[in-house]
């Protein structure tokens, strides 16, 4: 084998156009020596394994995909630094907690790990080098910046399926992430019935995950969300503990307890410290082989909180040393910057762990969220004990952004967002790589949200666009093929054979991009026929059937059929490309008009329903029409509603009512709210509000709006004070 050389002090040291293996390799190692030799990959291998080796690495090593023969003329060797017969690589191995040293050459490929979690990584690293059936010949020194990398399934919406989930692990453990946090929020059993346990099917699918996270190196955190209902009682601590211990019965032995998005009671800083500091003694202290408590406050971000909360300080001085605790950032869906993290240290007494609120797209449900992972400060890395992703209900659309995550909190300093996003489209979807970064790049941002969190979509159609939108003829020219591009991505993408969970979770935006695509050829053909004087038929033509289009985009959003679960609606392209596409159809439109004396209505845009509310938290809240109701997307936090505040639902059109009911989560806020309707006329009219049962949450309006006909609905506080309340449903029926 050559002899390489090694200097930890450096960076990936390859010079540009021999890195063909090594860069291959997700997350980015630390420091690589090599000059670029390449040798074919081993089909076969002999392994020797170190003493210390525990069986999920032996059991990866046997999935390796190389075939172990003994007579294999080259030679895998791997150890840590607890075997004897590894020792003279002591001084190579990062001193850092799953850190690994890697060298391989021709005939013999060495992995030694700080710990078993370290050589299980170098394994990684390996397998990745050898993808295309080529071996760099190399040393890598490499270990991790953050200690707890992966995800949060913490998402509201239907939780991700079994086979996802272990799809997840897989994914896990190959791109050196070690936590899976399960927390679902539509799991009965983590929330609404946390007391309960599960039913003896789900516990062993739980069991199932664990033992598969165990294989692959992940940290299996199961977490409780008790805060709802919980009294602060002896014998709810005793629930709390019988469910841990029933979980521990199966296996887990990494907890968390939730305590996010609630209200009064559960709330109390004090008593949240007592009770995780209660756990911590007679469950995790009694086991000895369980992991230290994670918790997620109340107060998780900073607009909640203040410079001098009592609730922060509570935990910064009661929490037990050791107890973790989550944080989202500034706001509930944040980059994270330095001087917050800064502030929030301070104030916990202890390195927090980010709970990140991307690609999540539980509060625009009408998002697919495909684009670069960027924004988070680089230079945060020690200020952190864990950074784990919320990612969308859809799993295997997440891996593009958790792919970077894994990126990001492996080598922060190296982290490349264009340069690992362009790897991980590759690594999702190799076969049809070009065309799902075609389609990506149409699904980025997040559109308006109550959360103000933006991502920069269409950054490559950024300049043609706004010539476009102009009528600038070249750029209209290539916004034409760009679209006829969109279009044969999508195409490709429907039929990709692949991967099916993909597709299918991609499917609703998949068939919207050939209407978004269709739409945009068309609007540019208009400005062909303006060009070319063509006759004035032709030009109607073209301009009835963008418009058509723009209705069917608009009923693609909205057709019941189409909706998963929970969703409302299929949105894409809405940054750049659509509003290009719709300014140069108004711009044609009066040109037309202009030279024919024609009075064509100029805009496209199909949106029947809109909101206005004084309550930021609502003021953006998306609003869909499907079928006969009309529905707004319900929020997740607690909305607080100042007294006077308003929620408004004009109507483009006059609308028939049928009927209306909303969910505030609280029996008796019927009394809070005045509801009125506004008659053609322009009059406000009061409609009677009430709840059916004696525990019934939800409002009903008395029958007096059956048949009126609107074109407003407000909902006012005029309870005299502020309320908090959720914002589960908003129903209009018509
Ligand atoms: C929830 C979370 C949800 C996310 C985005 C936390 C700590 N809690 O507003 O379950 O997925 O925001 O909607 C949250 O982030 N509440």
């Amino acid at each position: 084998m050559k002899k390489i050389i090694l200097s930890l002090a450096l960076p990936v040291m390859l010079t540009p156009g021999v890195q063909a293996q090594v860069s291959l390799v997700n997350p980015v190692p630390h420091s690589v020596q090599s000059d670029g030799t390449l040798v074919p990959a081993p089909t076969r291998w002999r392994v020797e394994t170190g003493k210390s080796l525990p069986g999920f690495l032996l059991s990866a090593i046997g999935e390796s995909g190389v075939e172990q023969t003994a007579d294999a003329a080259f030679r895998l060797r791997v150890g840590t630094v607890a075997d004897k017969a590894f020792s003279k690589y002591r001084k190579l191995v990062p001193e850092r907690a799953e850190g690994y040293y890697l060298a391989a050459g021709a005939g013999e490929a060495v992995i030694v790990g700080r710990d078993a979690r370290g050589a299980y990584y170098g394994l990684q690293t390996l397998q990745q080098m050898m993808a295309e059936g080529k071996l760099q010949v190399c040393s890598v020194a490499d270990y991790p910046d953050v200690a707890f990398r992966g995800s949060i399934e913490g998402f509201y919406g239907r939780p991700w399926s079994h086979e996802h989930r272990l799809r997840q692990l897989d994914f896990y453990g190959r791109n050196k992430m070690n936590v899976y946090i399960y927390g679902p929020k539509d799991d009965p059993y983590h929330r609404a019935h946390w007391r309960e346990p599960y039913p003896a099917d789900e516990a062993a699918r739980i069991k199932e995950l664990n033992e598969r996270a165990k294989l692959r190196g992940v940290h299996f955190y199961w977490a409780i969300h008790p805060g709802m209902d919980i009294k602060w009682n002896d014998e709810d601590r005793r629930h709390l503990v019988d469910k841990l211990e029933k979980m521990y019965a199966l296996g887990i032995r990494s907890f968390a307890v939730f305590f996010d998005d609630i209200w009064g009671e559960g709330a109390k800083g004090e008593n949240q410290a007592a009770l995780l500091n209660y756990v911590d003694d007679v469950f995790v202290k009694k086991h000895g082989d369980v992991a230290p408590l994670l918790l997620c406050p109340t107060e998780y971000n900073r607009s909640w909180s203040s410079d001098d909360s009592p609730y922060l300080k509570a935990l910064g001085e009661g929490l037990h040393e050791g107890i973790e605790v989550m944080w989202t950032g500034n706001t509930v869906v944040h980059n994270i910057y330095k001087e917050g993290m800064e502030w929030i240290n301070a104030r916990l007494k202890r390195k927090t762990y980010i709970w990140w609120n991307y690609p999540v797209s539980d509060f625009v449900r009408d998002r697919m969220l495909l684009g670069p992972t960027y924004g988070n400060d680089l230079d945060i890395a020690d200020l952190m004990s864990g950074f784990v992703s919320n990612p969308m209900q859809y799993a295997e659309s997440s891996k593009v952004s958790l792919y970077s995550v894994a990126d990001y909190t492996w080598n922060m300093q190296a982290y490349d967002w264009q340069a690992s996003w362009e790897r991980a489209v590759k690594d999702l979807l190799p076969g049809e790589a070009a065309a799902l970064r075609t389609f990506a790049t149409y699904n980025e941002d997040l559109g308006p949200n109550g959360h103000g969190f933006r991502r920069d979509e269409g950054r490559e159609i950024a300049e043609c666009c706004s010539r476009a939108a102009e009528g600038d003829s070249r750029a209209v020219a290539e916004m034409s093929a760009q679209s006829a591009l969109l279009a044969a991505a999508a195409d490709r993408l429907l039929r990709c054979q692949e991967n099916p969970l993909l597709i299918e979770e991609l499917r609703p935006w998949l068939v919207q991009a050939r209407v978004v695509a269709e739409y945009g050829q068309t609007v540019c053909a208009m400005k062909t026929a303006n060009d070319n004087g063509w006759p004035q038929g032709k030009f109607l033509d073209l301009y009835q059937h963008a418009r058509d289009l723009k209705k069917l985009m608009y009923d693609n959003e909205n057709d019941a059929a189409q909706l998963h679960e929970y969703q409302t609606g299929t949105k894409l392209a809405t940054l750049r490309y659509l509003p290009a596409m719709n300014s140069l159809f108004a711009l044609e439109v009066s040109r037309f008009n202009g030279t024919n004396g024609t009075q064509l209505e100029a805009t496209s845009d199909y949106a029947p329903y809109h909101i206005e509310s004084s309550v930021p938290q609502l003021a953006q809240l998306p609003i869909v029409a499907t079928g006969t109701e009309v529905k707004v997307t319900p929020s997740n936090e607690v909305v607080k509603w100042a007294p006077d505040s308003y929620f408004t639902i004009t109507c483009e059109r006059p609308t028939r009512l049928a009927g209306m009911d909303f969910n505030f989560g609280h029996h008796g806020s019927a009394a809070d709210f005045r509801l009125e309707i506004r008659v053609e006329s322009g009059e406000w009219v009061p409609v009677g509000l009430l709840h059916y049962g004696d525990t019934d949450e939800v409002v009903h309006t008395t029958d007096e709006i059956s048949g009126k006909v609107v074109t407003a609905i407000r909902l006012t506080n005029v309870s005299g004070r502020e309320l908090q309340y959720y914002f589960r449903a908003f129903c209009v029926s018509r």
